[in-house]
């Protein structure tokens, strides 16, 4: 199993806009394969490619939570929304880049999403429940936007520090 090492807020890389993918490469395939891994590993329920220090527009997840139920890894390459709904759902989010912090977002309850496939086709599905906030949650950190952005500025202030701290005591590990 190889994973690849989760970057943690702040980080400049999580506030740049990604490139999209212009050629689904062996090297993609074997990325989009890491980043499932790591997902899995760490463990979360999506994961978007500037995570792991990956600019392109990819982002993957699995939002079965259910251990009996089947997994369903999907893949998405340059995703688009292309309908939202008016209804909006809040949920305590969390993120794999600002770990053990939690806060209530609110968000189109329901996606309409297109996107490139690892097969090279496009799909689009309409997506609700946690699927539909997880995939609001990825294509915000293509375009470099965390959740913690939602927030008050004081309460992102107060998260980035906790991180900052975080991060300063694991590089004295
Ligand atoms: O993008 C990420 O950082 C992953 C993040 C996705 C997400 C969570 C909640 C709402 C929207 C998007 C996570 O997966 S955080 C971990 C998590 O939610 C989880 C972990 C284990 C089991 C189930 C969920
Ligand atoms: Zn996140």
């Amino acid at each position: 199993m190889t994973t690849r090492p989760i970057l943690i807020h702040p980080d400049p890389r999580l506030k740049k806009r990604c490139d999209p993918v212009t050629e689904v490469t062996e090297e993609l395939r074997l990325a989009a394969a890491e980043m499932l891994e790591t997902m899995y590993d760490a463990p979360g329920v999506g994961l978007a490619g500037p995570q792991v220090g990956l600019m392109k527009r990819i982002l993957v997840m699995d939002c079965v939570k259910d251990p009996e139920a089947t997994p369903r890894p999907m893949v998405l390459m340059n995703p688009e929304i292309t309908w939202t709904s008016e209804t909006l759902n809040t949920y305590e989010e969390g993120c794999l880049s600002i770990p053990d912090q939690y806060a209530d977002v609110s968000r189109p309850a329901e996606v309409r999403v297109r996107w490139l496939g690892l097969d090279g086709r496009e799909a689009e599905e309409h997506f609700t429940d946690l699927w539909a906030t997880c995939v609001q949650h990825e294509i915000d950190h293509l375009n470099g936007k965390l959740f913690i952005d939602y927030l008050t500025p004081l309460k992102r202030q107060l998260i980035t520090r906790k991180m900052e701290k975080l991060k300063r005591e694991r590089a004295r590990l």
